[in-house]
């Protein structure tokens, strides 16, 4: 990393629906445009300032439906100032052409995987190819790729595709480890820090998100080595034990509260902006 000095505030992106829970099973998961909106509002004033968004179409089933994800991002802008990230990865089962058309939607952020990785039963599929056009159509687009790292071999590639292709637009490079999906990299302290271990000279910030029962302790860890914080019910919908999350905001508010315990209380939109290189 460029620097090893403690960031004075800390980063909470929330990621409020992802592809992979049903609506059928978790009513309270944020799915139609509304329910996004309202959530995006909420989960700003808990102290969120970015926004990772998967989006669902009319049967709560994801889609990478282009108009659907433009007016997501249209809607999700006008009704809030959070930076509007959206997902690349979709679901399992996108094809790899169709995940690029995402950017069409002229996001602020998008997501961007560094490599495949086994993802319970599936496969996430990320090859270099798909991995080093998105990277170039995100510079061409003015698009701020966010990099998450699921394996310690996905902080290598990352170090390939800048390399390779040079700084993405922004100028900064922000990643964010993804940790505890089975096939990934564990949910533990020890898995976090030989990854930021690894972390390229270029990168400027980093998060961390738990999957399910990871959620508090790679938030504590995060907080604890200088890095920033993802939340939501795409990652975690359990809050405590047997108290399933009955809103994103819930999450959120608690990311805020034990952030400002730490003394790194929550960036505002506009020096979360400024911090990973986002057009105003
Ligand atoms: N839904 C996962 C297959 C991303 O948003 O870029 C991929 C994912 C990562 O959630
Ligand atoms: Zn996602």
């Amino acid at each position: 990393m460029a620097t090893s000095s403690t960031p004075v505030g800390t980063l909470i992106t929330v990621a409020p629906t992802g592809a992979e829970h049903a609506k059928a099973d978790l009513p309270q998961l944020p799915t139609t445009l509304d329910e996004l909106v309202e959530t995006a509002r909420r989960c700003e004033a808990a102290g969120a300032a970015l926004i990772h968004l998967h989006i669902r179409d009319a049967d709560h089933a994801p889609t990478l439906d282009r108009g659907l994800l433009r007016a997501s991002v249209d809607a999700v802008r006008s009704e809030t100032d959070l930076i509007v990230q959206l997902s690349t990865g979709g679901s399992v089962h996108d094809p790899l052409e169709t995940r690029l058309t995402v950017l069409d939607a002229e996001p602020d952020s998008c997501s961007l995987t560094c490599g495949t990785t086994n993802f319970g039963d599936d496969v996430f599929l990320n090859p270099w190819g798909f991995m080093s056009d998105l990277y170039v159509m995100a510079q061409e687009r003015e698009v701020v790729p966010e990099f998450e790292l699921f394996d310690l071999g996905h902080v290598h590639a990352l170090r390939r595709l800048i390399d390779t292709h040079g700084l993405p637009f922004g100028g900064t490079v922000h990643v964010d480890f993804v940790t505890g999906v089975p096939g990934g990299m564990p949910a533990t302290t020890a898995a976090l820090m030989a990854g930021v271990a690894m972390l390229p000279a270029e990168v400027t910030s980093w998060s961390a998100t738990g999957i399910g029962r990871g959620h508090l302790p790679i938030m504590a860890a995060a907080l604890s080595a200088g890095g920033h914080l993802r939340v939501g019910m795409e990652d975690n919908v359990v809050f405590a034990r047997g108290q399933v999350v009955q809103h994103n905001d819930e999450l959120v508010a608690r990311a805020a509260e034990l952030a400002t315990l730490m003394q790194r209380p929550p960036l505002g939109t506009e020096a979360a902006r400024e911090l990973l290189g986002v057009k105003d």
